[in-house]
């Protein structure tokens, strides 16, 4: 997908190139070349005077683990943006209350005028209840916000890559699933784990543990060997373990959450009486 728009890209500005020197007379104005052009532009709003542009690999925002990649263009000058300090606040204006959601620092990328971060949304919007984002930035030493509603769906394949539950702590917790290519093979698996602190504060939670089972429902609820339960890796805030898929089809992976006091905070474990945790994520390839 990502070969073929650069291809594309690559073709329209052969083509433009061609017919401006076509004549001999036109100037060639130099194209900054777009370096998120391999990337969906989920939203694009002006404010402030620039333009924010965010960016995914996905098609829209959906619940779940969301990487995104922000642009802030200066619409007087129609430069972007280099080296600005920013940060992102997503909101979500429910009927009776607002509420926020796991997120990332926004940090800078190998291109200057390229931010990225990620945003774990809990739930969808729907015809009453709608998500926000705010960006906060600083240019010119001045302090800029910048706010837009945004469509947060559930995935097209209808498949959980994300737990909201209260643990038997008495705590509310968000699990989410790290995106993924599932192949047939023992594959990297990872998820992150927030504590949510209040409706707007969800810092990671470290050192707890994720105890994965993946079985196959479809299929008499079967296993497979050699996974390897997920567990905290301060390097990347993330849970890291492994996840053997010995053939294609549906699976669901029962999860299990403990504390570092080894006490089950959810999920239960996958018998012959009982087929399934009350905590999983599901994947289907
Ligand atoms: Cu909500």
């Amino acid at each position: 997908m990502k070969i073929i728009k650069s291809v594309f890209t690559i073709l329209v500005f052969s083509l433009t190139f061609v017919a401006c020197t076509d004549d001999g007379n036109d100037p060639i104005i130099a194209v900054e070349e777009n370096p998120l052009a391999d990337y969906n532009k989920l939203t694009s709003f002006s404010a402030n005077d620039h333009t924010i542009e965010i960016y995914s690999e996905q098609n829209s925002y959906t619940i779940g683990y969301n990487e995104l990649f922000f642009r802030i263009k200066d619409n007087v000058d129609e430069q972007y943006l280099k080296d600005v300090q920013v940060s992102l606040m997503p909101m979500m204006h429910m009927v009776s209350m607002q509420h926020s959601c796991p997120k990332s620092e926004i940090s800078k990328t190998e291109d200057a005028s390229v931010y990225k971060g990620f945003v774990v949304f809990q739930m969808p919007g729907n015809a009453d209840e709608y998500w926000e984002v705010t960006l906060e930035y600083e240019t010119g030493g001045q302090n800029y916000a910048a706010t837009e509603r945004i469509s947060v769906v559930t995935p097209s394949d209808n498949k959980k890559r994300v737990n909201v539950f209260t643990g038997s702590d008495e705590k509310r917790y968000v699990l989410a699933m790290m995106p993924m290519s599932p192949e047939v093979k023992v594959n990297d698996f990872s998820a992150m784990l927030f504590k949510m602190e209040n409706m707007m504060s969800f810092p990671v939670v470290e050192d707890y543990k994720v105890m994965i089972d993946p079985r196959m429902p479809g299929m008499g609820n079967h296993g497979s060997p050699n996974n390897e339960d997920l567990t905290f890796d301060s390097n990347n805030s993330m849970y890291n373990g492994k996840l053997s898929l010995t053939m294609t089809g549906y699976w669901k992976i029962n999860l299990m959450v403990e504390n570092e006091m080894g006490e089950v905070l959810k999920g239960e474990e996958v018998t012959e009486e009982n087929e399934s945790s009350s905590l999983f994520f599901e994947i289907e390839f």
